[in-house]
């Protein structure tokens, strides 16, 4: 689904800010058909839950409601009429006046819906949309809904970051041309010195097709015309880590006149692995950075462009070259700042939690097996390819994205673990040839206990020695992560890389001894870890868990959220972000050439 932009044949209007907000009534009463109920205004984009203070709201498990009037620009006559939802977390229905037109599952991807049909140039329209938080075992990232002692419905789940819901990301008018660029493809290719772009678009109507590829300077490189093909570009200036420079696609439709033109940006690179080697433009790649959150005080997961600036600020400060976006698909904004900056991305599915054992308390004893009919089935796998399609779709044409991340600490140890996850990484790689495909390993599935690695092309290891387990005992840590880092390079051939790995520290806790939760204990054990790494070979990454504090879901494991962060939820540094940052940017150090 093309993102949407302002050109010479469509427009966009933005319906951020205040919309009316209201909880589902939930007495089978159809909110949408008038007014909703009540004062309550709800920011967008932004989740709901911290915006109020009544706890109710906050901890509302189901349906809740957003409204607003939406006027149709009188010049829009003649020309498709779309609202589309950058993001519904985690189901969403939305209503032109009366009438429902779309609905959505999955909480991290875009739809959209055509309502020419519905609405008039010039004239207002009612837009409700309706948003649900709740998971059940067959939702990704799956969960349960309890009722508790007291008789409350309560959402509980198998990841710690709090179970933000709303609407997070934009909500957009867009108006596109009757007939219009619906879909492009594209993908790149270096031989010598000579780009080459193919390009596949589809269309919805019967059109030419007219491909131009300028340059940064808008200079034109190359044409062609049909619906796919290939471009070459002589001397083609590439996207590499640490300097996005891109091209634009400018697709465009003829007929006659053109009756409609989309720009796809571009960045000229490859990766592949090889044998033990991530390879981006043919060059080794050592992966530095972190696994990140959406979260920020009160905005909870909405999107919010002052955060995405200062956080990529951030990244280049300490020399990260990468992020995972764990545990979910970001918002586009973020991917298109990363291509242009030239910032290497994970990218992943909101698949997080396939694993019942979470639930026990990390004892690695699940309480119920995790792939079962009752538990993680077929109806779950089934939203867990669409998942994958839907992240695939939206984010193939970006430099930035180097890998899919199919899910985050599976119990890939359990019986079935192999059936369930085989189709899907069949699926990735049939959508998209051109990339690798990884999933992060849980600590309790080690090498000997895994049985999906293989299906992969890069390890990627989320490793807690130190924390989680020899607590406090960073010497035994040291010795239990080098012997497990190095019977995984003996199992399988494969690049590896750290995918997670950190600890919890209090800002402004100090002690000179090993003292967990001290500033000093979350920089020695990252040291720790850096000293093991240097001694693998094989070894492509490095990424810390987490680059911010963030929220969690409630309970007794957590003080006011996971404190992993380097930075604080209010992003000022902890020691260990000057730690990350000698070993970061020292010339000829560990990322380098940036
Ligand atoms: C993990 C998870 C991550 C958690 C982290 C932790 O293994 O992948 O989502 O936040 O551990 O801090 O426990």
């Amino acid at each position: 689904m093309l993102k949407p932009r302002d050109t010479a044949t469509r427009e966009t209007i933005k319906l951020d800010g205040l919309w009316r907000f209201a909880v589902d009534p939930a007495d089978g009463s159809e909110p949408w058909r008038g007014a909703l109920a009540g004062d309550l205004e709800a920011a967008v984009p932004a989740s709901y839950n911290d915006l109020f203070v009544d706890p109710a709201i906050r901890d509302h498990v189901g349906w809740v409601w957003y409204q607003r009037t939406v006027r149709v620009p009188r010049g829009w006559t003649g020309e498709r009429v779309l609202v589309r939802v950058d993001a519904a977390t985690h189901a969403g229905r939305v209503y032109v006046d009366d009438a429902l037109v779309a609905e959505h599952s999955g909480g991290y991807t875009p739809f959209q819906a055509d309502v020419t049909e519905l609405v008039r140039p010039g004239e207002e329209f009612r837009l409700s949309i309706a948003v649900s938080g709740e998971l059940t075992n067959t939702t990704i990232p799956p969960g349960r809904v309890e009722t508790t002692a007291a008789g409350r419905r309560r959402q509980t789940y198998l990841h710690d970051f709090y179970n933000y819901a709303g609407l997070p990301r934009s909500v957009w008018l867009l108006s596109v041309p009757p007939v219009h660029v619906e879909d492009v493809t594209v993908t790149t290719a270096i031989e010598g010195t000579t780009g080459v772009v193919g390009f596949a678009v589809e269309t919805d109507g019967p059109a030419e097709v007219r491909v131009r590829l300028l340059d940064a300077d808008g200079d034109q490189v190359a044409e062609a015309a049909g619906p796919s093909g290939e471009l070459r570009v002589p001397e083609a200036v590439l996207w590499r880590p640490g300097a996005g420079y891109l091209y634009t696609l400018l697709v465009e439709l003829v007929d006659d006149a053109v009756i409609d033109s989309y720009p796809v940006p571009v960045g000229i690179r490859t990766v592949e692995v090889r044998g033990t080697e991530f390879l981006i433009n043919g060059d080794p790649f050592y992966f530095t950075g972190f696994g990140k959150h959406e979260d920020s005080a009160v905005r909870g997961k909405g999107h919010d462009d002052a955060y995405l600036v200062h956080d990529f600020q951030l990244l280049d400060w300490i020399g990260a070259n990468s992020f995972r976006t764990s545990h979910y698909p970001y918002a586009e904004e973020v991917l298109d700042f990363a291509d242009r900056h030239g910032i290497v991305v994970i990218d992943e599915t909101a698949a997080v939690g396939l694993n019942l054992a979470m639930g026990g308390g990390l004892t690695g004893r699940p309480p119920l097996p995790t792939f079962s009919p009752e538990t993680i089935n077929d109806e779950t796998r089934a939203a867990h390819a669409q998942a994958i399609r839907e992240l695939i779709n939206r984010d193939k044409n970006h430099p930035s994205v180097v890998m899919w991340c199919l899910t985050n600490e599976p119990a890939s140890q359990e019986d079935g673990a192999r059936a369930y996850f085989e189709p899907l990484a069949t699926l990735a790689r049939e959508l998209d040839p051109t990339r690798p495909i990884t999933y992060a390993n849980v600590m309790f599935a080690g090498p000997d206990q895994d049985q999906i690695a293989d299906l992969f092309d890069v390890i990627c290891l989320n490793r807690y020695h130190g924390w989680y387990v020899a607590n406090g005992d960073l010497a035994s840590a040291e010795v239990k992560l080098e012997a497990d880092l190095r019977r995984w390079v003996e199992r399988h051939g494969k690049p590896i890389m750290m995918t997670e790995y950190g600890a919890d520290a209090m800002p402004g806790l100090h002690s000179v001894w090993d003292v967990p939760w001290t500033e000093e204990y979350q920089a020695d054990l990252l040291r720790m870890y850096h000293r093991v790494f240097d001694r693998i070979d094989g070894f492509v990454g490095e990424q810390v868990w987490n680059f911010a504090d963030f929220r969690t879901a409630p309970g007794i494991h957590r003080v006011d959220g996971n404190k992993k962060g380097v930075f604080t939820r209010s992003r000022d540094p902890k020691a260990a972000a000057h730690l990350l940052r000698e070993r970061w940017t020292a010339p000829g150090g560990r990322g380098a050439p940036r």
